[in-house]
């Protein structure tokens, strides 16, 4: 099986920006109060709600531990669907105001990519507005042009870890899994790229910092720190988990 790199697969919240923190938790906030609702969460509390991928199951899943929620089910699932759009609204405001950067290296990296013909594509959980509005901030309104796949929540309900969205970008690029590389900041987004056989490499972010990361071809703080992540290091990234899985393969 070829193992020459043909795309790069680029998670967003954590990796492209650092969303969660000053973006989604924010907009969540602004959601409660949108609706006169008392709830607030914290930075702290927020880190523990991010076990959760999905923002709208995000909800549920702190809706499901309140006295003061709606007891019903389908009531629940309202409220949750209502504060989500409401959220993505306000999320869609903050970045469009320029309150999100990309993070080191990221601008540096698509270039070097497009530069040698890796094409550029992405695997993420969120919703697709929450893609457009960050996108079109960070790389200007002609954005889609440079991404040969763009695989989002409404494409790809089963959230990370599972490895749908991955899967699904393969498929829509017509690659096999060794042909390309994923770039990723949370314990569950680089499962779902090793479970659909893609190399992961770790960019850490504010939430996962002192995460466990077994698996991963590389972690590094960004991709300017320790080292610049250069598409030559992409690569042979790439060569060593492509050798790592034979040995293991042909293993009796
Ligand atoms: C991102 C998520 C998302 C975002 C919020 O995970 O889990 O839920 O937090 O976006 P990943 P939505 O970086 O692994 O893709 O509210 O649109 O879900
Ligand atoms: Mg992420």
């Amino acid at each position: 099986m070829s193992g020459d790199l043909a795309a790069l697969v680029w998670d967003v919240d954590g990796t492209v920006a650092e969303t969660e923190r000053d973006g989604h938790r924010v907009a969540f906030n602004a959601a409660f109060a949108q609706l006169g609702l008392p709830w607030r969460w914290d930075p702290a509390r927020y880190g523990e709600l991010l076990q959760v991928t999905g923002g709208r199951e995000r909800l549920l899943h702190d809706l499901a531990t309140r006295d003061d929620a709606p007891p019903a089910g389908a009531e629940r699932e309202a409220l949750a669907r209502e504060l989500h759009a409401r959220k993505n609204a306000a999320y869609a405001d903050i970045v469009a105001q320029g309150g999100i950067a990309a993070r080191p290296g990221v601008q540096r990296l698509m270039a070097e990519c497009r530069e040698a013909g890796v094409a550029l594509a992405v695997a993420t959980t969120t919703s697709r507005s929450n893609v457009e509005a960050l996108f079109a901030s960070l790389f200007g309104p002609d954005w889609p042009a440079g991404f040969a796949a763009v695989v989002c929540a409404e494409d790809a309900p089963a959230k990370k870890p599972d490895p749908q969205a991955y899967r699904l970008v393969l498929r829509r690029l017509g690659l096999a899994p060794a042909q390309a590389f994923a770039i990723e900041d949370s314990p569950a987004g680089l499962r779902a790229a090793r479970a659909a056989g893609i190399a992961c490499g770790v960019t850490r972010s504010a939430y996962f910092a002192a995460a466990a990361f077994e698996g991963a071809a590389w972690v590094q703080d960004d991709l300017e720190q320790p080292a610049p992540m250069t598409l030559k290091r992409l690569r042979q990234a790439l060569s060593v988990t492509i050798a790592a899985s034979a040995a293991l393969a042909s293993k009796p």
